[in-house]
């Protein structure tokens, strides 16, 4: 059960930040970064395989992975978490940042998500920056996983991609002014379902708070975050934000 101690600070924000990471997704079926990394992943390092080395080492195995990920982010569901946080959207100034590069929050109904680590639904040539669209059709890629080679850009035919912000990559520079902007003008941050490890991202909840906004993290887990936290919701995203937004009496 949520405090009545929280439930009174979470009514009285009027400019409200959702950050969330991998965990948020975790109950729509997709595996954090905690988790093991399966199939022909499984002998690597998420942190080696995220980088540009990676791909320039090896770009059938890194786009395979990303094609693995991608095709299995469209076989799931926004969970119930998602759906709190675009209900409540709709009825209070709430901006989403996003370390996921998924895009559960907007088929959730969410709008102006900042996704501050890109997004695995829009990749762009290496060269040319143009962006690469997808085939409409999918097939889901086997469990196993499997090297595709990436594609090329139809303009300059230089290789494709992933839109995402490897390890070892600046963000991208309006995405995180625009990031920044929400925490340090909000007077609350609902940091949910990340291990606060990533940097710059993890600084989010502190530089909210350094402006004056309180700190409510949900995650099951302790993390970094629990030093800038004013409360610990000790729960899943699922569970935790449908309770807060049942209480707000919304509609
Ligand atoms: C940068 C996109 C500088 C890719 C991601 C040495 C060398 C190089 C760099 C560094 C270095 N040392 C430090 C750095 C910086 C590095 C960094 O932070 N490294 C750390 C890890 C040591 N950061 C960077 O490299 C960043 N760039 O610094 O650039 C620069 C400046 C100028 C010029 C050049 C360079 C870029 C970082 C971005 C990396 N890209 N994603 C992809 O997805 O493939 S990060 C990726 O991992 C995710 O986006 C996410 O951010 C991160 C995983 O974190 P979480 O989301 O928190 O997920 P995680 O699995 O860790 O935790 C899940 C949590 O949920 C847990 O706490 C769990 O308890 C909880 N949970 C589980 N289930 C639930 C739940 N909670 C609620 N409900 C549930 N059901
Ligand atoms: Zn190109």
């Amino acid at each position: 059960m949520i405090s009545e101690a929280i439930i009174t600070t979470i009514k009285k924000a009027r400019r409200i930040v959702v950050f969330s990471g991998a965990g948020m997704s975790a109950e729509s079926g997709v595996p954090t970064f905690r988790d093991d990394l399966t199939g022909l992943w499984q002998q690597y390092d998420f942190m080696k395989l995220a980088t540009p080395e990676a791909f320039k080492a090896d770009p059938a195995l890194v786009w395979g992975w990303y094609e693995w990920r991608r095709t299995r982010l469209l076989a799931v569901e926004p969970n119930a978490g998602h759906q709190a946080i675009a209900r409540w959207q709709a009825h209070y100034p709430l901006t989403i940042v996003t370390q996921n590069v998924d895009d559960l929050h907007e088929r959730a109904g969410s709008y102006n998500v900042i996704h501050i680590h890109g997004s695995i639904f829009a990749p762009r040539c290496t060269k040319c920056k143009t962006p690469y669209e997808f085939e409409s059709h999918y097939v889901q890629e086997p469990e196993s996983g499997r090297r595709i080679d990436p594609p090329s850009c139809k303009v300059c035919e230089h290789p494709v991609r992933p839109g995402v912000v490897w390890f070892g990559e600046a963000l991208h520079e309006p995405d995180l002014r625009a990031a920044i902007f929400a925490a340090e003008n909000c007077d609350l941050v609902i940091a949910v379902g990340t291990s606060g490890v990533v940097q710059p991202a993890a600084l989010i909840p502190r530089w909210a708070k350094d402006k004056g906004a309180v700190v409510v993290q949900i995650n099951p887990s302790p993390t970094p975050i629990d030093e800038v936290s004013d409360y610990n919701i000790r729960m899943t995203a699922a569970q935790a934000l449908p309770q807060i937004v049942e209480a707000l009496n919304l509609d």
